[in-house]
């Protein structure tokens, strides 16, 4: 038999922060609303969520890994859309928020979620926020559920 530590889908108490880009505004709103939805459908309380808002993807790595080491929340949901252009800039901007984010979430002790569409098109960012490919605010708000709740339960750092 063996041990096995899951985390379960319930949100009552828990506090979360979002940064939230304002570039692409008319998609990351989107995210944050079905994110809220989640939330609030899992037993959270709206007034536990903070909402953190920059310029865009790129920016939001820093705020991420402040928040997260602040020891106020128990998580930390990064929404952004970077959207293909005719020039190399979005690999930029994707690369940077990715690794940034994955990052912030290595140097804290609370999960850190990477809730950021990157996408070739317009079209394919609006399917995901909302309409046919469903809502990856929502999504990454049940990670972040989920990864709370398990985090409380894994073992501290040395611990036998
Ligand atoms: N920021 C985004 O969030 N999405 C994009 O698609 C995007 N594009 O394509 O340029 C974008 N650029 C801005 C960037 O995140 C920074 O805010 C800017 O470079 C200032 O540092």
């Amino acid at each position: 038999m063996h041990t096995e530590i899951i985390g379960n889908l319930q949100a009552k108490g828990r506090r979360f922060a979002f940064v939230a880009s304002r570039f692409n505004d008319f998609i990351t709103a989107r995210l944050l609303e079905g994110a809220i939805d989640c939330f609030c459908r899992h037993g959270g309380d709206e007034k536990d969520l903070t909402v953190v808002r920059v310029p865009g993807a790129f920016e939001i790595p820093i705020a991420a890994a402040r928040l997260a080491k602040s020891g106020k929340y128990d998580g930390v949901i990064c929404l952004g859309a970077v959207i293909r252009g005719s020039t190399p800039h979005f690999d930029y901007v994707a690369a940077e928020s990715a690794k940034g984010i994955a990052a912030a979430a290595l140097a804290s002790d609370v999960p850190v979620i990477f809730g950021v569409l990157t996408t070739d098109s317009i079209e394919q960012a609006v399917e995901r926020a909302g309409t046919k490919a469903g809502n990856k605010g929502w999504d990454a708000m049940m990670s972040a559920i989920e990864m709370a709740d398990l985090f409380e339960k894994l073992p501290p750092a040395g611990a036998k």
